[in-house]
């Protein structure tokens, strides 16, 4: 689907047309991959829209420039008064937020260090990443043949622009193969995690998710999922997990700011099984959330 046109994209400090929101072709980050980016939603509440988690979100941009020796020519708080400008000119009531800060056009060459860094924030109205019926009723996955990045190849932890080649392949691998989405293994074998998204399991009502050490985003949908299951009562814990325990555990599901919780129901032909009363009940709160209606969670939103 194509995104959705607003009216305005924030570069550099100035809110330009939508359409003549370009980049040079010989830009840096085109050619070696060279930008960091975040995915932040903001969701429509009674009290008006509200960012989730924003404060992380920027936070988590700026830990991905610092592993890219890049130093960001705005603040964080400049970032954030942009970005909810942005949404209030462009009269969203609730959006995806892309912000990405990148190499842009000046030398060629594998140092980026001589390259400017542009930055620019754009906003539009993002559906279900997984689809609707995938957050009701599971999607179906494959184990990938791509191996996850390793920490010693490119640091998972970094949301690097040139990092998602790596994630394309396994999501195009999965839809080529006739399945919704990739589950991915770390380079000593043991589940990472998704494309774009974390992954969970749910194995005699006790929650498990790959720990860092897994080569994994360190994503804040998952961080709030924990949570949020702690909260319920459930035990969570992050540790390693085999293909096999993923295969025989109750309830599997991916946690992302585009995937919100979307259930696993079925891996490589093998049945898990319909969303699951833990998922359930962990969505139910997670959807509240977002919508403003859980004041245990209020703390994590950030009104426009
Ligand atoms: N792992 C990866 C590799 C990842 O890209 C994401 C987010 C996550 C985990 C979940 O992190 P968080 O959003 O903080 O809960 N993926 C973003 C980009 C997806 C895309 O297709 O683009 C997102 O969900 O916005």
């Amino acid at each position: 689907m194509p995104i959705p046109e607003v009216s305005k994209i924030w570069m550099d400090g100035e809110f330009v047309d939508w359409k003549e929101a370009k980049v040079h072709v010989l830009t840096h980050a085109l050619h070696y991959g060279s930008g960091v980016f975040e995915g932040i939603r903001c969701y429509h509440t009674s009290k008006g829209p509200a960012v989730f988690r924003f404060t992380e979100h920027l936070e988590r941009l700026y830990t991905s420039a610092k592993l890219y020796h890049m130093k960001l020519p705005f603040t964080l708080e400049e970032l954030r008064e942009a970005t909810k400008e942005l949404i209030r000119i462009n009269e969203l009531d609730a959006c995806y937020i892309r912000p990405i800060a990148f190499r842009g056009y000046g030398e060629m060459g594998l140092n980026p260090l001589t390259s400017v860094v542009n930055v620019s924030i754009a906003v539009w109205p993002w559906g279900a990443y997984l689809g609707d019926d995938g957050i009701k009723n599971g999607i179906r996955c494959n184990f990938s043949s791509y191996q996850r990045i390793s920490p010693n190849v490119l640091p998972p932890l970094a949301k690097c622009t040139g990092q998602y080649v790596n994630s394309i392949l396994a999501k195009v691998e999965s839809l080529k193969a006739g399945y919704d989405e990739a589950i991915m293994l770390d380079y000593r074998g043991m589940v990472s995690e998704g494309p774009g998204e974390n992954i969970f399991a749910v194995k005699d009502g006790s929650i498990s998710t790959p720990p860092e050490h897994a080569s994994i985003l360190r994503g804040i949908t998952r961080d709030s999922v924990m949570e949020i299951a702690g909260d319920l009562g459930y035990t969570v814990s992050e540790r390693d997990l085999t293909r096999g325990s993923l295969l025989t555990a109750d309830e599997v599901f991916f946690t992302g700011t585009a995937a919100e919780i979307t259930p696993i129901r079925e891996i490589d032909g093998i049945e898990i099984g319909k969303p699951g009363p833990v998922t359930k009940a962990i969505q139910d709160v997670f959807f509240k959330t977002i919508k403003g209606e859980e004041p245990a969670y209020e703390k994590w939103l950030d009104y426009v």
